[in-house]
């Protein structure tokens, strides 16, 4: 983990801490960048209070593929998975907040995007689950393997936001 302080000025940046803050993996799908989404989808994610530490454009080989999809190897949907998240770049992005997995699940809305709430990306941009625009971890421990596979240490910052002291709750 590289530490970054963005301050270059002699103002002291205002240490705060995260407790209870959690990491997850987001990728805006190769039918989101198509469709030019990544920057309205990227709004909601920042909008909400949710750290960048790490965002990248990838172009994804199949073997970076199945061992991301490697849970839904035996459905039968597996192939066309594979096939469409191999066709095209997409945004792989590293999120930071209190809560983060479960805030960016529902920002994201339910996966069948029928059953996505309006007002979630899903609801608001998708129709088919094989093109449902978004991804990301359901949990710490797929969190914390994902991170891993698409993300180097070396690519995943750890830096302050002056903003965190009017988002976060103050550390007691
Ligand atoms: P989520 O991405 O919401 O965690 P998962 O893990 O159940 O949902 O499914 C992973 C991905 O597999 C979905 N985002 C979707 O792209 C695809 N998928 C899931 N179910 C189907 C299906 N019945 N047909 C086609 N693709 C599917």
């Amino acid at each position: 983990m590289i530490r970054y302080n963005p301050a270059t000025s002699s103002a002291p940046v205002p240490k705060v801490d995260m407790p209870g803050t959690e990491r997850t993996l987001v990728l805006i799908k190769p039918d989101g960048v198509q469709r030019q989404l990544v920057g309205r989808i990227l709004a909601r994610y920042e909008e909400r209070g949710l750290k960048v530490v790490g965002l990248k454009l990838v172009r994804v080989d199949r073997g970076l593929a199945e061992r991301h999809y490697a849970a839904h190897r035996e459905k039968p949907f597996f192939g066309g998975l594979v096939d469409f998240i191999t066709s095209a770049p997409l945004v792989a992005l590293a999120l930071d907040g209190p809560n983060a997995i479960a805030v960016v699940r529902a920002i994201n809305g339910a996966t069948r995007p029928h059953e996505a709430a309006p007002g979630t990306v899903r609801g608001d941009f998708a129709l088919e689950t094989a093109q449902n625009i978004v991804h990301a971890s359901d949990g710490p421990e797929a969190a914390a393997d994902e991170l891993a596979l698409w993300f180097s240490s070396a690519e995943l910052f750890d830096y302050d936001r002056d903003v965190d002291r009017w988002v976060l709750a103050p550390n007691e």
